[in-house]
């Protein structure tokens, strides 16, 4: 049980635009997100079709908790945080998407126009970066692996043992229609980490403004809901059957986190650079502990700027083009560069904006024990069950992982080439994400040309070019699905 409510980044709007947006129609995770502290991923293979489409027609649509919904209670939470009202109230939540095979399964002449999604996760897995041996993907759960997965139930809730009877309830409804291939469980962390990923980041701070339901917090950019829903908006995207209208994709990783070792080695680095860990972590992310973005407090935390959300994402890079506030390799900045590619210019329009996604994870698996921390390895399995949406896979994504996060000659092919300042005119190799970057590995023998640079401050004047040749991979992807959440029209359509 936690005392506070995890509050959506949005700044939502009390008036829901409804000549904009059919909120009654669209699934309550794609924009907004289901409120949680605990989520269930039920992943299900349909045995019995009719007796899956009676089920889901006569209990289970009437029970998807739509984005109307979800907004309603943004608003009572957003009411009661006001009065110092702590009632921790359930909050279900359901909603439930597609793998390709699965809408087959349904309608069978229904064809989504998405490459990615059609090829499905387990294709895709190894243009990602995830670990092959022998053509087969070496660290994903045989579950993933199996091609059983026709969809996944989400289901939601701020008490545990509610959220897994409501999970239990509806898994009963569907009976021997499914077979249940996986299940996940995700909780919101304990205690002060309330909001923290477990390398202990505070995450859920950069989402894209959704245009029109919330109002902008300062530095989030609007972007068009066309980006996140199908048939919405002004986003030009490939034409798609009507049966997608209102519709979303979900791209779902189950990824592990080795957090011990990540300690470790940050400690090690730190000790080898001479600069302070807890610098050198921040540098691996652009933001402090705290959510303070290194853009704007480059040298250290600054706990207010941290939590508030009129400040922690009011920054773009572009006063900091030598790198010297934060490493051009840093997450935050190969997954969102923000003003990188045209610095000075506010129309990102044609770059950035597009990749954009809405990022509606949550972290899973025990906090670290200290046998664990003593022994700086991980016995227990934990992480981030990582969930997005978007419309364009391949070009959301798909895009933010091959070619901005895995590719070290970031920014991308093509794009201005960035310089230091020391040496002069020193041109930058920016190397992989050191969170999520999954680079083709060198030829055996070769020394790593991949490596992350200016992992220590140079700041304001500094002139110590360093880099961090080694980069283990301390996130290790284990499953994946590529899914379609339909509209609650289609969802009755299917039927
Ligand atoms: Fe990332 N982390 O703890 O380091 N991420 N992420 N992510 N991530 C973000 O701004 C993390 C992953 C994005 O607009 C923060 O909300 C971890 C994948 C994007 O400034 C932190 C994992 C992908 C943003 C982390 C992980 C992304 C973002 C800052 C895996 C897509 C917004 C908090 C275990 C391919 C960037 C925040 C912006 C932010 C971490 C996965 C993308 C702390 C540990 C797979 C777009």
């Amino acid at each position: 049980m936690f005392a506070t409510y995890k509050t959506t980044p949005h700044q939502l709007l009390a008036k829901l635009p409804v000549s904009q947006l059919d909120v009654d129609d669209i699934q309550g995770d794609i924009l907004i997100g289901l409120q949680k502290f605990f989520e269930i991923f039920v992943f299900f293979q349909i045995n019995d079709l009719a007796s899956f489409r009676d089920v889901l027609r006569n209990k289970v649509v009437s029970q998807v908790t739509t984005t109307k919904q979800v907004h309603a209670r943004e608003l009572e939470l957003a009411e009661m945080k006001k009065k110092g009202d702590n009632t921790v109230k359930p909050m279900l939540g359901l909603n439930i998407a597609f793998t390709n095979t699965g809408l087959k399964k349904l309608q069978p002449a229904v064809q989504i126009n998405d490459a990615s999604f059609n090829a499905g996760a387990v294709s895709q897995a190894p243009s990602l970066g995830d670990p092959t041996s022998g053509g087969k993907l070496s660290t994903w759960l045989p579950e993933y692996l199996s091609g059983k997965i026709d969809g996944v139930l989400l289901v939601t809730g701020s008490i545990q043992a509610d959220t897994e009877k409501h999970a239990q309830e509806i898994q009963d409804f569907f009976g021997a229609s499914i077979t249940v291939i996986r299940k996940e469980e995700g909780n919101v962390r304990p205690g002060s980490e309330a909001g923290h990923e477990h390398f202990g980041w505070k995450d859920g701070i950069s989402q894209p403004g959704i245009s029109p339901l919330a109002a902008l917090f300062p530095g989030q950019r609007p972007i068009d809901s066309g980006a996140f829903v199908f048939g919405v908006g002004t986003t030009v995207i490939p034409p798609q059957p009507p049966l997608a209208k209102n519709g979303s994709l979900l791209v779902f990783r189950r990824l592990i986190q080795k957090v011990p070792e990540f300690n470790q080695f940050v400690n090690t680095q730190a000790l080898t650079l001479g600069v302070d860990p807890v610098i050198l972590g921040a540098r691996l992310v652009g933001r402090w502990k705290s959510g303070a973005p290194l853009d704007l407090t480059p040298i250290q935390d600054d706990l207010e700027t941290g939590g508030n959300p009129d400040e922690n994402n009011d920054f773009d890079f572009s006063t900091d083009q030598g790198e010297r506030h934060c490493p051009f390799g840093a997450h935050i900045r190969k997954t969102n560069p923000r003003s990188d590619f045209d610095p000075g210019s506010p129309d990102l329009q044609p770059k950035v904006d597009p990749r954009r996604i809405m990022r509606q994870g949550i972290p899973f698996g025990p906090e670290v024990t200290d046998a664990e921390q003593q022994s700086n390895r991980s016995t227990e399995e934990r992480g981030l069950l990582f969930a997005c949406y978007q419309t364009q896979i391949p070009n959301q994504f798909e895009f933010l992982q091959i070619k901005w996060a895995d590719n070290s000659n970031f920014i991308s092919p093509g794009a201005v080439p960035k310089t230091r300042p020391f040496p002069p005119n020193a041109t930058i190799t920016v190397g992989a994400d050191p969170i999520i970057g999954q680079p083709t590995p060198p030829p055996q023998g070769t020394p790593n040309p991949q490596p992350m640079e200016d992992p220590f401050p140079n700041y304001p004047t500094g002139s110590t070019p360093s880099q961090l040749s080694t980069l283990p991979q301390f996130v290790v992807p284990t499953g994946g699905a590529y899914c379609f959440s339909p509209s609650i029209t289609a969802l009755k359509s299917l039927l």
